[in-house]
């Protein structure tokens, strides 16, 4: 592909947070978390950065997040607010392009690529978009300006928050050379681990092993391995948000002690499933039904099965097999489908793999009960 592209990311700062702060003034400078509450066994969706500092995080227990940082203030998230804060900004991006990928309420790609205002210059126009969002949403944000989305996200995170980042086309190879593997999105503690093991740390580090090298090493990533560790993304900014999964889970206040007991809650699961799922049933298609438990001892299992539909039954046998690996009480149940776009083309199969939608740490069906429907 020989035009460069324009792409910005935009990633709002500590989101939840920001919002909390900006509705409740008198929150700025203490440490404040979004999230469950410690006593429900609550999770942190996320903190602001004085809260950081104690090293509470996203993903965290919030009963941890307490010790660490005893003055912690946790809010219960409000997504109304937080949805119409995205929307506000969403219709500031649409004054600039209708190239626009959201990746989560905070977070969207805009292609700018045919943008002629401040000369055409993508920086400038995003710096224009954060003054607008800082005055009329009254939070910061933080940009990455790149000639693709891998560069783009990674360089939004550069010089946050309330800062942005260029990287021209020009500055790629060195930009590369020392990036972190870690930094590539699909390569998590795992991979980075068989990396370091092989003296890989950077992307300069893993541009050195040929293609032939990476796919008997990675696999089907090898592939894509060899063209990010470069600094080539050739994913267009994608307007419609596109789906992997969906899911709905509960982690109770007091472990379910047995199968019995899972079984109990899996009509109350399956109804809120079967809600989420009707908005979703013209767009997509269910390719697997997916159960995942999580002990009392943390350690998660997740058992799925090809189905085209959501049977319950389906759903009974496979919280049995889950709950046979590990066979002590339960903390969380989730339960799930893997979905296909029903207009999907061949092309469209390709950029999904290794999305950034596709995931946040870990648990994405965790961040389903927090994140945009
Ligand atoms: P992020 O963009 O990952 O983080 P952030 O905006 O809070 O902070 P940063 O300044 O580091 O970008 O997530 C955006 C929002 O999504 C966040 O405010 C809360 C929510 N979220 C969860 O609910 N659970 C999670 O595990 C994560 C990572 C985010």
């Amino acid at each position: 592909m020989s035009t460069t592209r324009k792409i910005v990311h935009v990633d709002c700062d500590s989101f939840y947070a920001s919002i909390e702060i900006r509705d409740n003034p008198s929150l700025a400078g203490l440490p404040i978390a979004v999230g469950g509450a410690p006593e429900r066994r609550g999770v942190i969706a996320t903190c602001n950065y004085p809260a950081r500092e104690f090293g509470v995080h996203s993903a965290m227990a919030s009963a941890m997040a307490r010790k660490l940082c005893p003055g912690l203030i946790i809010i219960k998230p409000d997504m109304a607010r937080y949805r119409a804060a995205s929307q506000q900004i969403h219709d500031i991006f649409q004054d600039y392009t209708d190239l626009i990928e959201p990746l989560s309420l905070d977070e969207a790609f805009l292609d700018l690529g045919d943008n002629p205002l401040h000369g055409g210059s993508a920086a400038a126009i995003a710096s224009e978009i954060r003054s607008r969002i800082a005055s009329q949403v009254n939070i910061t944000v933080s940009a990455g300006i790149a000639p693709n989305k891998f560069l783009a996200k990674i360089a939004s995170d550069w010089n946050k928050p309330n800062g942005q980042f260029v990287i021209e086309q020009k500055m790629v190879e060195d930009f590369v050379r020392e990036l972190p593997v870690r930094k590539i999105f699909g390569v998590g503690k795992v991979t980075a681990a068989r990396m370091e093991k092989l003296g890989i740390k950077t992307c300069g580090d893993l541009s050195n092993l040929d293609r032939d090298q990476l796919d008997s090493q990675f696999g089907s990533f090898g592939k894509r391995l060899f063209e990010l560790c470069r600094g080539i993304d050739h994913r267009p900014v994608q307007p419609t948000r596109i789906r992997k999964s969906v899911g709905v889970e509960n982690t109770f206040v007091s472990d379910l002690p047995d199968l019995h007991a899972c079984l109990a809650e899996l009509p109350g699961l399956y109804e809120q499933l079967t809600v989420r799922m009707q908005n979703l049933s013209n767009k997509y298609l269910i390719s697997k039904q997916v159960v995942k438990i999580k002990f009392h001892d943390f350690v998660s299992t997740t058992v799925e099965s090809l189905s085209d539909t959501m049977d319950l039954n389906k759903y009974r046998d496979l919280i049995e097999q889950g709950f046979q690996r590990g066979q002590r009480p339960v903390r969380l149940l989730g339960i799930g489908a893997k979905l296909t776009p029903i207009e999907q083309s061949a092309d469209s199969k390709i950029t999904l793999e290794n999305d950034e939608r596709l995931s946040r740490p870990e648990n994405e069906m965790q961040l389903a009960l927090f994140r945009d429907p």
